[in-house]
């Protein structure tokens, strides 16, 4: 059976920009000419039967370079552990970002290797789902804002810590690039998979900070 949002995801790796609120866990695993081609049906469906714009618009990490943006971030065992949860949030609050969602996970292997799936073929991915499933929590994030994705980078700091900023948290927090403390989102389209994958559509709040055009106007 082939359902419209399998479509719309089919119709998304062939090049379509669809909307999409599900987990990426989801996602089929088939591709080719026949999958592609009832994706692109379900998809036309889709467009015939919503009022919801397609091109552009929100998909669970909102609307990219738009004030609606979305970035996943996490932080690891280590800085939950070395309770520097408040310090590490209090980053991306005080910049002005909006806070979506939060909660503690234990993450079974099975998630920490499907979030990391991109690397489960480098040498140091068995000691880093290890790592993430230590049985410490991590606290995951939604942050919403003015480029949140990029900021998200900058504001966590580089990969190996010691070439990290020493403002940004793994600069300031961390010196080895195996416990580098946090997460952050590298992309839109990861974004879109690791909210997807982290949290229920019904977990992610609609709302407006006091001062949310205070921080976000341009005049
Ligand atoms: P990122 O977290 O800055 O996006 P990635 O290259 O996506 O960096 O790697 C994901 C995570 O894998 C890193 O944050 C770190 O925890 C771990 N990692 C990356 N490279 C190494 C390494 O060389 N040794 C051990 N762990 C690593
Ligand atoms: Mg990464």
């Amino acid at each position: 059976m082939f359902s419209i949002r399998q479509g719309l995801r089919t119709a998304s790796r062939h090049g379509v920009r669809a909307l999409s609120t599900q987990p990426a866990r989801a996602a089929p695993r088939y591709a080719g000419a026949a999958a592609a081609a009832a994706g692109v049906a379900a998809f036309a469906l889709y467009q015939a039967n919503t009022a919801v714009k397609m091109e552009g618009k929100p998909t669970i990490a909102g609307e990219h370079k738009t004030v609606s943006e979305r970035s996943f971030i996490m932080i690891k065992p280590d800085g939950v552990s070395r309770q520097l949860v408040g310090k590490i949030i209090d980053k991306f609050e005080s910049r002005g970002y909006k806070l979506v969602a939060l909660k503690t996970v234990t993450p079974s292997k099975e998630l920490a290797q499907e979030h990391y799936a991109d690397l489960s073929s480098r040498p140091f991915f068995p000691g880093l789902v290890a790592y993430i499933t230590s049985g410490v929590p991590v606290v995951a994030m939604v942050w919403e804002g003015k480029d949140v994705i990029k900021q998200g980078r900058r504001i966590v700091g580089a990969t190996n810590p010691l070439d990290a900023d020493p403002g940004s948290v793994r600069g300031q927090y961390a010196v080895s690039v195996g416990r580098n403390l946090i997460h952050a989102s590298d992309s839109f389209d990861s974004a879109t998979k690791e909210i997807g994958l982290w949290f229920k559509e019904n977990e992610l709040s609609q709302y407006e900070p006091a001062a949310w055009g205070w921080i976000m106007a341009d005049n």
